[in-house]
């Protein structure tokens, strides 16, 4: 008979990234409380900083108050951060190829196949080794097969999958913890992790114990683990369609279990409708798809306001240059050009409040929530000899603003060049 659970995954979070990469570069900073600026927040802080009371995306006004002697770095070029994102995975590709990225510092690894042939060869019983839901009633279980007269008659109800899941679990902490031992020792980063049979619960159970520790969850806990949960939890459930649940009273798991998955889809649309309904039931067979070399390179930066031509022009020139510097340097190491240059924008009132814009677009003011053109580039261009790409590159971006935004355009102000020029 197939396994019920035939999966181990394993989702690695790296601890406060981009701190701990400021930490990495310069040790002295490990024990005292370090802050990442971005604009007016600090996007993350290291662990003696949270214990302080400073916790991510804090505004950076709130900081003397709380924590004045936190220690900031500006945290605005990615670059050391992407570099050290890069080194991770190809580290955690050492150990299986089948890992998958998930922005820069969560990795999912698909480590059925090593948890396999672990157990072939395994001579002694193990035991878990890190955190184990509900570890505790773990134990009293342990202790029922031997005497059951000496069990608490709650416990009794848990009752353990057959499927072979649990061996392969405890198989699975163990190829974790080392994984995560090898990354800290190779280049010293902490991870913390989650083990489990699928992917949303692996990521899930990672986050109960931080930093650099990990947790493994049972298939007979899922279920009443995810109970509680306030639906945005829920990876795929995000700001728009946890607002639409909150509006047909839908806060958490429970809630969204007792909506029929028509309901659901209904209201959220058929692709993630579907998704979570078997997701709050603890359903998830998708697959760790293995990153491969990025198709696409892209920057994004977020300002308040921007109201003359040539502020646009500056705004994609800052975003522009560190693009280059990352062609440049992908050139160098893998040979590759890129071929299309595509501009995005997303206007902030849209993204607050998207029915409001989409209204305000047909009468010509705004954009829809986001809005891309794409131009391609004659093949050599992007070759790190051509001196003139930043120059060219701008022209390309501004054509393309004005194409996509001609009427909102209209109410910059600034010299008409820019507009004159569009195809
Ligand atoms: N990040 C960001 N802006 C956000 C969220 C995150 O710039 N709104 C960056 C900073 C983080 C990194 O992404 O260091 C990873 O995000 P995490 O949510 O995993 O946070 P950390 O790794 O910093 O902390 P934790 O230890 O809680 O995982
Ligand atoms: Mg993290």
């Amino acid at each position: 008979m197939a396994a019920m659970h035939p999966r181990t995954i394993v989702h690695i979070d790296l601890d406060c990234f981009y701190a701990q990469v400021e930490m990495v570069a310069d040790p002295k900073l490990k024990d005292k409380p370090l802050g990442i600026q971005q604009k007016n927040i600090i996007v993350t802080c290291n662990y003696p900083a949270r214990a302080r009371g400073v916790h991510k995306l804090m505004y950076i006004n709130k900081v003397p108050k709380v924590c004045p002697d936190l220690i900031i770095r500006d945290g605005s070029n990615l670059k050391r951060y992407r570099e050290a994102s890069e080194k991770i995975l190809d580290h955690l590709r050492g150990w299986t190829p089948e890992v998958e990225r998930l922005g820069m510092d969560e990795f999912f690894l698909d480590v059925t196949h090593m948890v396999a042939d672990e157990q072939e060869k395994m001579e002694k019983k193990l035991d878990f080794v890190g955190h184990v839901y509900r570890g505790e009633t773990l134990t009293l279980i342990e202790t029922q097969t031997r005497n059951e007269s000496h069990v608490p008659s709650c416990t009794a109800k848990v009752h353990h999958c057959r499927c072979g899941c649990y061996q392969r679990l405890m198989t699975g902490s163990h190829i974790a913890q080392r994984i995560r031992t090898s990354l800290y020792q190779t280049l010293g980063y902490t991870a913390s992790a989650g083990i489990s049979v699928g992917k949303m619960i692996a990521k899930l159970s990672g986050e109960l114990k931080k930093p650099n520790q990990q947790t493994t969850m049972l298939p007979a806990y899922i279920d009443g683990f995810l109970a509680p949960l306030r639906v945005r939890k829920i990876p795929g459930c995000g700001y728009s369609t946890s607002k639409k649940l909150a509006s047909l009273g839908i806060e958490t798991v429970t809630q969204l279990r007792n909506l029929s998955k028509q309901k659901l889809i209904k209201a959220v649309g058929a692709q993630i409708g579907g998704r979570l309904h078997d997701l709050a039931f603890g359903l998830d067979t998708s697959h760790v798809v293995a990153t491969v070399r990025e198709k696409q390179m892209s920057e994004e930066d977020s300002f308040k306001s921007c109201t003359a031509i040539d502020d646009v022009a500056l705004r994609i020139l800052s975003i522009l240059r560190p693009l280059l510097e990352r062609v440049r340097m992908r050139f160098q190491k893998h040979g590759d050009l890129p071929s299309t240059l595509r501009l995005t924008i997303r206007d902030r009132l849209s993204h607050q409040k998207t029915e409001q814009s989409k209204i305000n677009t047909s009468g010509g003011a705004y954009f829809t929530t986001r809005t891309s053109r794409q131009t391609t580039i004659p093949l050599g261009f992007f070759h790190p000899e051509n001196k003139k790409q930043e120059g060219y590159c701008v022209d390309h971006l501004m054509k393309l603003f004005f194409k996509m935004l001609l009427p909102a355009s209209k109410r910059l102000v600034g010299p008409e060049s820019w507009a004159n020029n569009t195809e």
